[in-house]
């Protein structure tokens, strides 16, 4: 048996060398994106001094003593050279919160800082805080928008399930120190709420996604957009949707607003997450959208279909069949790093540039809802296909 020393030394060994692994792309081409091989962030990335007592005397078993469950949907932003996630980090308790882990390179080597982020509560605290996006906008601050969730106090007794879901605003000038805001103020649940990075007529531009329930996004229509007047007391008071869902896509059941979106020279980039019911529980995958320039909710391209959805090992974990995105970071050279979490379990990185994901979604033909439509945008593909290859 080893000594509690000789343990600790073989656990050190072994987070540091799964903290240095080196990652390296995947060879599955769709000349969209590729994905890395290697998950970014997994529980087991969470510093050692987070889970054991390294004290012998009160800890003689060398045991886990704070369990973390799972990393997952990462606000990320660029920060003085650095790559930057605010990962959501569930503890064995099913507690999340947040924590700040960096990179050099934004696809390997991210490492947590010592503490985790002390998120000031509001007059209302809530039970649970999840899913940052974050802003850097253009009056100065750092936004970071996420859920609150709280037991819902209509709920009948006994019932612990129910719950309510708003939208906690926090800035921040140096991603150490957060001034927590007044939660955004609306007519229904809101739990996918971003900050547009640019004023809008002088005003806050928020999207958003109105939900009946704490699941439901019921009557509620799509991704939402409402304009504010004062991000220290928000409120939205005119909301219109944006982004549709419709019967039959990859979008039926839910769909919500990914991190905000990037400027391209052809318009507003969007990455967003779609969600559909199946015999196995909710599917939820990734997608694209464009919008104007000059108007940034009005929609002027969509691809078909998800742009990513899980594979292999994503398949699996806490919760099933999800991809889930709140975080990407353009540099200024064009690449474009997408960061994903799968299953509700671990995040991953995946790259593309800006000028293929504006092709991609400027040239990939449009839903048509219906399998005959389907069909005929495929019989167009395949008659150009076939003039070309008897050249
Ligand atoms: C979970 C979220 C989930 C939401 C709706 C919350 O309690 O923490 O991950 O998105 O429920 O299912
Ligand atoms: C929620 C999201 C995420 C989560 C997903 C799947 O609605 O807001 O927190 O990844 O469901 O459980």
């Amino acid at each position: 048996m080893m000594n509690f020393q000789e343990k600790l030394d073989e656990l050190q060994r072994e987070h540091e060398a799964l903290l240095a692994r080196p990652n390296t792309p995947d060879e599955a081409y769709n000349g969209i994106y590729t994905r890395y091989r290697n998950p970014i962030l997994t529980a087991a990335h969470t510093p050692l001094f987070w889970r054991y007592d390294l004290d012998e005397r009160t800890n003689p078993f060398l045991m886990e003593r704070i369990g973390m469950n799972a990393t997952l949907n990462s606000g990320a932003i660029k920060w003085q050279g650095r790559y930057l996630l605010v990962v959501r980090v569930e503890g064995a308790d099913r507690k999340s919160f947040f924590a700040v882990a960096e990179s050099p390179n934004g696809i390997d080597n991210f490492r947590f800082r010592d503490y985790p982020i002390t998120m000031p509560d509001t007059d209302d605290p809530a039970t649970n805080i999840y899913d940052m996006r974050l802003t850097a906008h253009e009056d100065g601050w750092i936004y970071g928008i996420f859920c609150a969730e709280r037991h819902d106090p209509a709920a009948p007794q006994g019932d612990l399930s129910s719950a309510t879901a708003t939208a906690g605003i926090a800035r921040t000038k140096d991603l150490v120190t957060w001034e927590r805001l007044p939660d955004l103020k609306a007519r229904s649940q809101q739990r996918n709420v971003v900050l547009h990075p640019e004023f809008v007529d002088g005003k806050y531009a928020l999207y958003t996604r109105p939900q009946d329930g704490f699941i439901d996004a019921g009557s509620g229509g799509g991704i939402g957009w409402a304009l504010v007047d004062d991000m220290t007391r928000a409120e939205i008071r005119d909301e219109k949707i944006i982004n549709l869902r419709h019967y039959h896509t990859i979008k039926e059941v839910k769909n919500g607003e990914g991190p905000h979106p990037i400027r391209t020279p052809k318009g507003w980039l969007h990455l967003a997450h779609g969600v559909r019911g199946c015999a196995s529980g909710l599917r939820y995958v990734l997608y694209l959208y464009m919008t104007a320039l000059d108007d940034p909710s009005r929609v002027i391209a969509e691809p078909a279909g998800y742009f990513m959805a899980p594979v292999g090992g994503e398949y699996i974990g806490d919760v099933m069949n999800v991809l889930f995105s709140n975080g990407w970071i353009a540099d200024d050279n064009g690449r474009v790093l997408i960061y994903y979490a799968s299953s509700d379990t671990r995040m991953h990185v995946a790259e593309s540039s800006v000028d293929r994901l504006v092709d991609y979604c400027l040239n990939t033909p449009a839903d048509g809802l219906s399998t005959s439509a389907s069909v005929e945008t495929l019989k167009r593909m395949i008659d150009r296909n076939m003039k070309i290859m008897k050249r």
